[in-house]
């Protein structure tokens, strides 16, 4: 829940401003290469993150093989003890980390507040999970003379690859996940946000979990792979695009010894559906948040909106209204809503995006950037229409909408067209009769149908988050399936016949 916004003002005038960044004690401990971190909306140097070598990650990887089975045998509640602790120090260093969501991945500060909310539900759901599902067995049915128990145990060494868009909440969810399971965890945060993780990770040993436990590996896409390759990894939770998904799973196939798990959460095409019965004003709202807030830098985000032909105009007109109000600027500001995307080359794919839409014909409507936006790494919101979603290639993950018309009558044929993009995350219809949302929902393959409302920013427990096909594997973030996934099962039989075991069959034979 965001704080009042007169509470925020009085913080935001301290936090606005550009403090030192305390060096984090963990990225003392590594040896590699000292890497500057930029801010995306100015380019400054926010701080150094040091890279990970070859060394440091056997060492890490010893380490946590080393740490696993304390960790895994102490149970369920006290993990739980520990991760609600770090959710406290977490909270209240929610300024700190404010500060650091906007200087190294120009967040605004709404989204700030909002990314290090949810990365306190993700630890505090995650230990209830723990203290539920690893405490006593679970006693099976069986015949007479037979117990069997189940157990959860974690699975062994985790490797959490997570993303620069939500460098605090999917950095901290999987890990938590993870932990919670019994498993030791090596974090590599995205090489864009490594200053977020790493304070992360300190309050988290600060808050009692030991050192081997949780261990963090900074580093670019090579640390990844040595993660992946490495056979003492005994499962990887992984947050990005389809093809990494893809080349780490090949990763896993490849490595002699333990079977890995790959739990992924990737990319996606999602669309909203908008027929002739939707309240106008409500649809301009939600439209405009789920394409625009975060830059459209969510893999939630609405790509290609679906205007039902006979009220397309009149919407597509509101939305334009409310597209020329949204404010571009210094995510400093709190008025603004739409901050810088995060580098170079980010921006350069979204404009090649727009260069080639143009050059295909299709109309284009672009905000004017205030000159104060001209030097960092911000792109100018767009809106383009398009004949279907299958015109796009690939997703473009940036504030860009896609817009497309349709006749009444031909929802099953959109349908069939957003299926055949293969990617399932989310899907948004705006309509007001039970039976269109009744249709949508049994024809539609996504793991999240949102009806009514914008498509974005997905509830701890209350939302489950997550997709199928090219969008991951499943199951869902923040959702009752998620943690079992980090685990291992083992059952235990003992024969409780008064002559108990073999002896007794052997007699009776
Ligand atoms: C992501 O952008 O990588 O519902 C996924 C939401 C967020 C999306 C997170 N949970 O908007």
């Amino acid at each position: 829940h965001p704080p009042e916004m007169a509470e925020l003002r009085e913080k935001l005038a301290y936090w606005r401003q550009d403090h030192p960044v305390a060096r984090p004690t963990l990225m003392a401990d590594l040896e590699g290469e000292k890497i500057e971190v930029h801010a995306p909306q100015s380019g400054k140097v926010v701080g150094h993150q040091i890279m990970a070598t070859e060394r440091d990650l056997d060492l890490a990887m010893s380490r946590a093989v080393a740490a696993q089975p304390m960790w895994d045998a102490l149970g369920g509640q006290e993990r739980a003890a520990l991760l609600i602790k770090a959710s406290d120090l977490l909270e209240e260093n929610m300024p700190r980390f404010m500060d650091l969501c906007r200087r190294e991945a120009g967040k605004t500060m709404m989204d700030g507040v909002l990314e290090v909310r949810e990365a306190v539900d993700f630890l505090r759901y995650y230990a209830c999970e723990a203290r539920m599902l690893f405490g006593a067995p679970q006693p099976l049915p069986g015949p007479t003379g037979e117990q069997n128990l189940l157990r959860l145990h974690g699975r062994g060494v985790f490797a959490t690859i997570s993303p620069w868009n939500f460098p605090l909440a999917i950095f901290m969810g999987p890990a938590a996940a993870a932990l919670a399971a019994g498993n030791t965890v090596l974090a590599k945060p995205a090489e864009q946000t490594p200053l977020i993780a790493a304070l992360a990770i300190d309050l988290c040993h600060e808050a009692g979990i030991p050192k081997d436990v949780l261990q963090l590996v900074p580093g670019d896409g090579k640390v990844g792979a040595a993660l992946t390759s490495d056979p003492r990894i005994t499962g990887v939770a992984f947050t990005g695009s389809t093809n990494t998904a893809h080349a780490i799973n090949r990763s896993l196939a490849a490595r002699d010894g333990a079977i890995g798990t790959l739990i992924a959460e990737t990319g996606g095409m999602n669309a909203m559906i908008v027929d002739s019965s939707a309240l106008p004003e409500q649809v301009t709202r939600d439209v405009v948040a789920s394409a625009f807030q975060s830059a459209g830098q969510r893999c939630s985000a609405l790509r290609v909106l679906y205007l039902q032909e006979d009220v397309a105009d009149e919407m597509l007109e509101m939305i334009k209204g409310a597209f020329k109000a949204l404010v571009i600027g210094d995510p400093a500001n709190l008025e603004t809503d739409v901050g810088p995307v995060i580098d170079a080359e980010a921006r350069e794919k979204l404009q090649d995006h727009v260069a080639e839409m143009i050059e295909d014909g299709f109309p284009v409507w672009r905000r004017s950037m205030p000159t104060e936006c001209e030097h960092g790494n911000f792109f100018s919101p767009t809106i383009v229409e398009i004949g279907s979603i299958l015109d796009l290639d690939e997703e473009q993950f940036g504030p860009i909408l896609h817009i497309c018309r349709f006749p009444a009558g031909s929802m099953g044929k959109v349908l069939d067209d957003i299926n055949a993009t293969g990617y399932g995350l989310t899907l948004g219809l705006h309509s007001r009769i039970d039976e269109t949302r009744h249709f949508v929902e049994a024809r539609a393959k996504v793991g999240n149908f949102y009806v009514n409302r914008n498509q974005i920013g997905a509830v701890v427990g209350s939302q489950p988050f997550g997709g199928e096909g090219l969008s991951g594997t499943g199951p869902k973030a923040g959702g009752p399936h998620y943690v079992t996934r980090f685990a291992t099962e083992r059952v235990t039989t003992i024969d409780t016949t008064a002559a108990g075991g073999n002896a007794s069959l052997l007699a009776a034979g």
